[in-house]
This record gives C-alpha cells, structure tokens and sequence, in this order.
C-alpha cells in the first residue's frame, strides 16, 4: 500500500505538463507554382518547450495550406546548431529557418537592444503592443538583409535567475556568484553592475557547464528552466522578470526567393498565427511550470515590490549608459506605450 501510494506521487511529479491543444487550421488551401518545397527549421530549446509547441502549428498550418507542397522538418534542441550557427546558416543558405532570442543577433541589428535592457516590457501586453504594432513590424523589415527575411515575433519570455549556491533576495548575494549569460554585452553589463561575475555562452553548452560547476548559475524564463532541466542541477531560483526576451522568426533569403510570392505570404501568416498561439502556450505554462518547479523542490524566492526595487535602482546606471547607443527615441516609445496601458 505505502509503495503504491509513493509511486503515485512519484507519477505526478513527473507527470508531463499538458500544452493547449494545436488549434485547426483556418484559411484556404494556397496555389503555389506546381513545385514541392522541404524547409529545414531548427530551433535551440527542447521538444517540451513552447517554442517547439509553435513549431509544430507552423508546420500544421504551412503543410495543409499548401495542400503538401511544402513540408516542414522540425528539429529542436540545437540538433543543427545553436541560435548564432542557425543564423549562419541561414547565411548561407544551408537551413531553411530558425527562431533565435533577438539578444544574440544585437551585434547584427544594434536595435535589437532594447529587448535587453531590464525591466522595460512591465506586462506581456506591453511587449505585444511593441512587437505587433509599429515598432516590431519595423524591426521585422529592418532585420530583412544581410541573407534574412524576418517574418514574425514569438517569445521566449521573462527571465529568472537560478543558482546552485543559495538563495538569492537581493544584489549582495550575487557577490562572485559565475553567472551565464547570453551572447550580448548589455546582459553581460547587467551581471557585472548586480556584483555577478558574468560569462557569456551559447545555450547549447549551458547545461553541461552548469552540472560541471564552470558556472554556479543562469537565467531563463521557467519553461525553459524545466524543458531544459536545469531544476535537476540549479536548486535555487529567483523570480526576478529582469528581462523579457522575444524570438524572431528568420527565414533564409535563399530560401525565400525561391519560393512562389503566394507561399512566401502564407509563411507570413503562418509565422503569425505560431506567434499568437505560442506566446499563448508560454503565458498560460508560465505559472504552472513555475509550481511544479516547487513541487519537485526547487527553491524559488519570489521578491517583494521593495526587494525589486533595489534591483532596479542597482540597474538605472545600465539604462544611462545603453541609451545613446541604442537610440533615447526608441526607449521613450517604448516607455509611452507602457504608460498609455496604465491609465
Ligand atoms: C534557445 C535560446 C535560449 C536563450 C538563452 O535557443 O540563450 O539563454 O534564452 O532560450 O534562445
């Protein structure tokens, strides 16, 4: 009896997480040119992510669509290369497509800073606001060179901290503490600045580098925390939403212009509704991942208004110094669309 009931707990602590369902396909089967196409899309997190959730409605919509004309092979994980390696690849026209966080790409689109400095995106509205409306849809066209064609916004996230060391309330425990970050120098300033000894590294090599103690901690949004099981070697976390971070759906010059202009529409809207529906799956999982977290024993500090705030006075002279470089202009808009949402 006592050994059942513990295998049932063990059960549902382990039980999978459950995802929304796919939605159906809406729209009519698009007339292409009589050609068949395969697109090659790789992305860097695992087959539990919401990222991959949305590949897979992508893959749903472009297939019946096209009525099979196009197919569409997923790969997940960093099967063929991380974020910075897909892009090359699209380069070189040796993959089809990829969606990497926007903060790796700043050395190629400098505007893609914003989405690092923290705390700018208050409320997921506020960053829907900025990726579908006016500014978004620019940074889509302006990311359209150099061998890419960008077509839509899904998201990564907030991010949060974990840590194999000890809890984490406020900037001071961060002292020396080796702290991962993304490829991006504003990241790497934010850890250097909260007393953090930051090292920048692909994702692709993180959880390695956290179970071998290269670094003592990382921060990602709790989905990818758990899809990518970083729990099993981080024990503590905090919930800091620090940065929100979105990811861009690239497209493979080479591989656009191939295709016939009505199917180069359909990927259009089809990146679209992947970004509704897998923004959707990541806000919906977010809460829920965050409680399984703690249900297997993660230690999660949750801080108060006034203990982020101390995070946040710590990170103004960040603010000061990116501005110039990424634009005031930008960050005021930004900034307006925030405040109009809180009247
Ligand atoms: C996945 C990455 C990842 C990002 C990072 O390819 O590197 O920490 O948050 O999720 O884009």
């Amino acid at each position: 009896m006592a050994a059942a009931l513990l295998s049932l707990t063990s059960l549902s602590a382990v039980a999978a997480t459950e995802m929304p369902p796919l939605p159906d396909v809406t729209g009519d089967v698009v007339k292409g040119d009589g050609n068949d196409y395969n697109l090659k899309f790789n992305i860097g997190l695992t087959q539990s992510s919401a990222q991959y959730r949305g590949l897979e409605y992508f893959k749903k919509i472009v297939e019946q669509r096209s009525d099979d004309h196009i197919k569409v092979q997923t790969f997940h994980s960093a099967q063929l290369g991380d974020d910075l390696q897909s892009v090359s690849a699209l380069q070189a026209g040796t993959l089809d497509m990829t969606a990497p966080s926007t903060s790796p790409m700043v050395s190629m689109f400098p505007q893609f800073a914003v989405f690092d400095l923290p705390f700018l995106f208050p409320t997921p509205e506020i960053a829907d606001k900025v990726l579908d409306g006016d500014i978004g849809q620019q940074m889509l066209k302006d990311a359209s060179t150099k061998g890419l064609v960008a077509i839509g916004w899904s998201e990564n996230g907030y991010r949060q901290l974990t840590n194999s060391e000890h809890a984490v309330t406020s900037p001071a425990d961060l002292d020396g503490l080796k702290v991962r970050t993304m490829q991006n120098p504003i990241h790497l300033d934010i850890w250097r600045t909260l007393g953090a000894n930051p090292t920048p590294m692909s994702f692709a090599e993180l959880f390695t580098a956290l179970e071998q103690g290269v670094v003592d901690g990382q921060e990602n949004p709790w989905i990818t925390i758990e899809s990518s099981k970083f729990n099993e070697v981080q024990p503590y976390a905090t919930e800091t939403n620090h940065v929100y971070t979105p990811f861009i759906t690239l497209v493979s010059e080479r591989t656009w212009n191939r295709l016939p202009e009505s199917y180069q529409q359909l990927l259009r809207d089809a990146a679209k509704q992947m970004g509704d529906y897998e923004r959707h799956v990541s806000r919906v999982m977010n809460d829920q991942i965050k409680q399984e977290l703690k249900d297997d024993g993660m230690k999660i500090t949750e801080l108060t208004p006034e203990q982020v705030a101390v995070f946040q006075q710590d990170l103004a002279p960040v603010y000061d110094d990116w501005r110039d470089k990424i634009g005031g202009d930008l960050i005021d808009r930004i900034r307006a669309e925030s405040k109009v949402d809180s009247k």
